[in-house]
């Protein structure tokens, strides 16, 4: 019953229903990656919170830990436990029972707390100070700047030069293994997507195209594919390269049809690249 041919991804993040973010793209991703997704859903929303109104919302605080005990007696195996958006500061406990019980598993906490300068209004203070827990015990972590700057205790910046990043990746990697930070204006007037791996070393970069648009869900599809390129063998800078790679097409493709940012990205169309060879555009720096 159990099958292990697959790998196979416990997912705990919401579920939007419209608007194209969380496990409405993280399971399709994966999937197309050859990788079972398995959601556990922290919140059931009828829409993302970026822009609606009269969104419905149930909390399913109460659903983690008792789904984590009937996959501890079936013996179900994750290689990957991936956490993302949490409804609550109690999920923050349920988390850390999921990275506990299944301590061999890759740890991927993508520490979803705000975007452009500012927490999501769903994101308390509390829950901001305690997403600090999960990083404690990530192997990987992926903030975008916003929430690096949280993570650090820093001023959200208009640029970061070289040296400040690594600064700040070297900083992060004191508490996990590997580090990226997605959106980075550096001061060279590029925007790039920036990690350090503190075992094998290097800090890489990989540049990013201008679109004048942003779009929830974005930050999602990065660290879906980044976790699902590391789980096949990926090292960190190929892992980053596809995962920019594939953001950023379907990026420019929901900006060229002009889509309104609600939407969410057209990702759909695309997913078949994600079972591409690996793609080589990233800098040592
Ligand atoms: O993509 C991050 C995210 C996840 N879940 C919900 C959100 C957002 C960003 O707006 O609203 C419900």
């Amino acid at each position: 019953m159990i099958n292990r041919q697959q790998m196979r991804v416990a997912a705990i993040h919401d579920l939007s229903g419209f608007g194209r973010c969380s496990l409405a793209v993280i399971m399709p991703v994966l999937s197309a990656m050859g990788i079972q997704c398995c959601p556990v859903p922290t919140a059931v929303l009828s829409t993302h919170t970026g822009g609606f109104e009269d969104i419905v919302i149930k909390d399913m605080t109460d659903y983690i830990s008792p789904a984590l005990e009937q996959y501890k007696k079936l013996g179900i195996g994750f290689d990957a436990v991936y956490s993302g958006f949490l409804a609550s500061t109690e999920q923050i406990d349920h988390c850390l029972e999921f990275f506990s019980y299944y301590k061999n598993s890759l740890k991927v906490v993508d520490t979803v707390m705000g975007d452009h300068g500012k927490p999501y209004r769903t994101c308390t203070p509390e829950l901001c100070r305690r997403m600090g827990e999960l990083v404690d015990v990530a192997d990987v972590i992926t903030p975008n700047l916003t929430e690096a700057a949280i993570l650090l205790g820093e001023k959200y910046p208009p640029e970061l030069t070289a040296g400040t990043v690594k600064s700040w990746l070297a900083r992060l990697c004191e508490r996990v293994r590997v580090a990226v930070i997605t959106g980075v204006p550096l001061a060279d007037g590029v925007n790039a997507n920036v990690g350090f791996d503190r075992e094998k070393g290097g800090f890489w970069r990989v540049d990013c195209d201008y679109v004048p648009a942003s779009y929830p869900g974005t930050g999602d599809i990065f660290a879906s594919v980044l976790t699902g390129g590391l789980l096949r063998g990926d090292s960190l800078p190929i892992a980053m390269e596809r995962a920019t790679v594939f953001t950023q097409t379907v990026i420019k493709n929901t900006y060229s049809y002009g889509l309104e940012p609600r939407n969410g990205v057209m990702f759909e169309p695309y997913l078949g690249r994600l079972y591409d060879d690996p793609p080589c555009g990233f800098k040592r720096f």
